[in-house]
């Protein structure tokens, strides 16, 4: 079994997997321990990661990036329909209303979905971690943002499974970066003591996150979540752009905004420029030679007017860390240590101001880039039965309180409770017990739309079947088990009605019980009561449906074997070129003095017809023909191969004789 934890970000993808020696981050076929989150579409394949990254420009109008925040969303959405413009690709609506991707594939326009562009992202991940640890990756762990709504991370998963991935866990982020702190730490106090309190802030490419975490030995709780959902590197990439489309609109006479190519080109130019300031607070220069219209365009910049230039959304970055003090009760002097990870808090400003605001000198003792992935791959190791870690506890949080409602014969015909409030343990489960005579519905919904970044609060609708009343003509007694998972996902996971018994009275009752690990019938020992489960349908959960997801499954092992097949296929034709070149340098080469000149310039004169036929007929064949091709040059070249490497071998032979004696 595999264990495996993935880091998948708006920008940055990074990669974790347990080996014999312990935790290691791993590197992609470029040698890349860092996978971008991209995909492009060609007329006969697809390219993820590096190699997408590389068409960005080429071929922008397919080559699909930024589209992580897209997961669960509507097309009008407010978020998806301000994000639209910036995006080189183009949205579609889908029958289901949601936002879809359109490009041209396989010379024919397609749409998919969010989940199978993040599904196609998370195949090719799980190819790269294949191919590091030399076996099948199925078991994996995956971040989320801890601001992710239910409608999110069901679409995550949904995209985990169309890569033929079995997540064991979506965990959030900060989550991650604190277990990848805790589950080393020797000195950690014990249970009984005061526990040491860590911040967490992970500043990514879109967003913000804070978490303060409490740790003591073999166990983290978090004890607050803040974010700020639409602040990050990409923010300060932007603010450069607008700045040097001014510069060049009118130092240059140039509209780069109508041109997408250059636009591109700027915002990856700006976004070198904005890493360099954080090590230098000198001028800098920009240049981009042929941007637009055969003009090279040239700018300056230095860190202070960068940050002048920002201040709106430097701002912004004291408000996460303030509500999360707050939310976890604690005081500044109660914070240990504030790390930070995540690439744009290397921007020193930031840094500088979360310093500031606890009044600490910030720690750097996790890796940046790939404590996330780190994490996620130790919560997978703890998760997966194949692996041996230390026993370690995480406690995580509901992010959004949640709100169940229900019909009632009373006056106001609504009945309404909180199920979980805001920063509850996670998971958990509950059981709710209601009086009914009649199947109900329970409408689940997030108790405080204003504090949400997803537009809906309604979580799903939940109907509980099968109830009816008592013999006697009573209500029934009905028991209701609500969660929310190791996801983070709630559900109303099961119900059962209960034979009835004397002295009850209340209309609700709440009982509440930590999750056990065990789900199953839980290991609680049960009063003896007779009990019937109930089935439970549910409707409005933004999920996709069964037969859509298979069908999604299958289209994605379709791809990849169709990607393998054109893979195939140029590297059976770039072989015949590259024995054209050898073949054709050594003839006038190490070759010469193996082969008359007459063969020779027979020779020369077919490895150039080869190369003529590579450009022309020869540009887009089957394998076999490449193969066959490459067969019949190696016949020919063979043979003086030989002759060289024997004449090579004989001196060798020789010395190789002379040590013996
Ligand atoms: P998210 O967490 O929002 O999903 P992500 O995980 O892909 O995004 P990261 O890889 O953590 O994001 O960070 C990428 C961002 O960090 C980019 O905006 C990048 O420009 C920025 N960044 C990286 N290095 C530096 C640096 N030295 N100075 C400033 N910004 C940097
Ligand atoms: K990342
Ligand atoms: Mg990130």
């Amino acid at each position: 079994m595999s264990v495996v934890g993935i880091d998948v970000g708006f920008q940055n993808c990074y990669i974790a997997v347990a080996r014999s020696g312990g935790i290691e981050t791993i590197a992609n076929e470029y040698s890349d321990r860092c996978t971008p989150a991209c995909v492009s579409f060609a007329s006969k394949n697809r390219m993820i990661g590096n190699a997408a990254k590389s068409q960005m420009i080429t071929n922008f109008k397919n080559t699909v990036h930024g589209f992580k925040k897209l997961h669960g969303r509507a097309f009008d959405d407010a978020f998806v329909l301000a994000e639209q413009p910036k995006l080189p690709y183009s949205l579609h609506k889908l029958p289901n209303g949601n936002a879809g991707i359109k490009v041209r594939y396989l010379d024919a326009d397609k749409v998919f979905t969010v989940e199978q562009i993040t599904g196609m992202l998370l195949s090719k991940l799980r190819e790269t971690s294949q191919s590091a640890l030399k076996k099948p990756v199925v078991d994996c762990v995956i971040s989320v943002p801890s601001f992710f709504t239910d409608a999110e991370r069901r679409s995550v998963f949904d995209a985990t499974q169309i890569a033929g991935l079995n997540c064991l866990r979506l965990i959030n982020d900060t989550t991650a970066v604190a277990l990848a702190y805790g589950i080393y730490k020797q000195d950690l106090p014990n249970p009984e003591e005061k526990p040491r309190n860590v911040v967490f802030v992970d500043m990514g490419h879109s967003s913000f996150q804070v978490s303060i975490t409490a740790f003591n030995k073999g166990k983290l709780k978090v004890l607050a979540t803040a974010f700020d959902p639409y602040l990050g590197g990409r923010n300060f990439d932007e603010a450069l752009v607008d700045y040097f489309c001014e510069e060049f609109k009118t130092k240059y006479k140039l509209n780069v905004r109508d041109n997408p190519r250059a636009l591109l080109r700027l915002h990856q130019e700006c976004e070198k420029l904005k890493k360099l300031m954080s090590a230098n607070s000198s001028d800098l220069p920009l240049n981009i030679e042929c941007f637009m219209n055969d003009i090279d365009v040239s700018g300056r910049m230095n860190r202070a007017q960068f940050e002048d230039m920002c201040a709106q959304y430097l701002m912004r970055v004291e408000m996460p860390l303030k509500t999360a003090l707050e939310q976890s009760k604690l005081s500044r002097d109660d914070v240990y240590a504030v790390e930070l990870v995540g690439g744009a808090t290397r921007i020193p400003s930031i840094k500088d101001r979360i310093a500031k605001y606890f009044c600490k000198d910030i720690s750097t003792t996790l890796n940046a880039d790939e404590a996330v992935a780190r994490g996620c791959a130790l919560q997978c190791a703890i998760l997966s039965p194949a692996f041996k870690v230390r026993e370690f506890s995480i406690t995580d949080v509901v992010t959004f309180p949640i709100t169940l409602r229900w019909k009632t014969p009373t006056e106001d015909g609504l009945g309404e409770c909180e199920v979980f409030g805001k920063n509850h343990s996670a998971p958990f489960s509950k059981v709710i017990t209601f009086h009914k005579k009649e199947p109900f519905d329970l409408e689940a919904f997030y108790s405080n739309p204003q504090e949400l970044p997803y537009p809906d609060h309604r979580i799903g609708c939940f109907s509980v079947q099968n109830v009816v009343p008592q013999p006697d003509g009573d209500s029934s007694k009905v028991k209701v088990k609500v969660r929310v998972n190791i996801h983070g996902i709630f559900s109303v996971s099961s119900a059962s009605l209960i034979e009835k018994q004397k002295g009850e009275g209340e209309d609700m009752q709440i009982d509440s019980e930590p999750m056990v690990q065990n789900e199953a019938g839980g290991s609680k020992p049960k009063v003896k009561v007779k009990s019937l489960d109930l089935p439970i349908m549910s409707s409005n959960i933004r999920q996709l449906d069964t037969e859509v997801l298979a069908n999604f499954v299958e289209s994605e092992r379709q791809m990849i074997s169709q990607d393998k097949l054109v893979k195939e296929v140029n590297d059976a034709k770039n072989a015949v070129e590259e024995y054209v070149y050898e073949l054709r340098e050594k003839l006038c080469g190490v070759y010469q003095n193996y082969i008359n000149e007459e063969d020779s310039n027979r020779l020369t004169l077919m490895l150039e017809d080869t190369e003529n036929w590579l450009y022309e007929d020869g540009e887009d064949q089957p394998k076999h023909v490449y193969e066959e091709k490459l067969d019949a040059l190696k016949r020919l070249g063979q043979p003086i191969q030989e002759r060289h490497i024997e004449h090579e071998d004989r001196p060798k032979a020789f010395e190789e004789l002379g040590k013996k004696l």
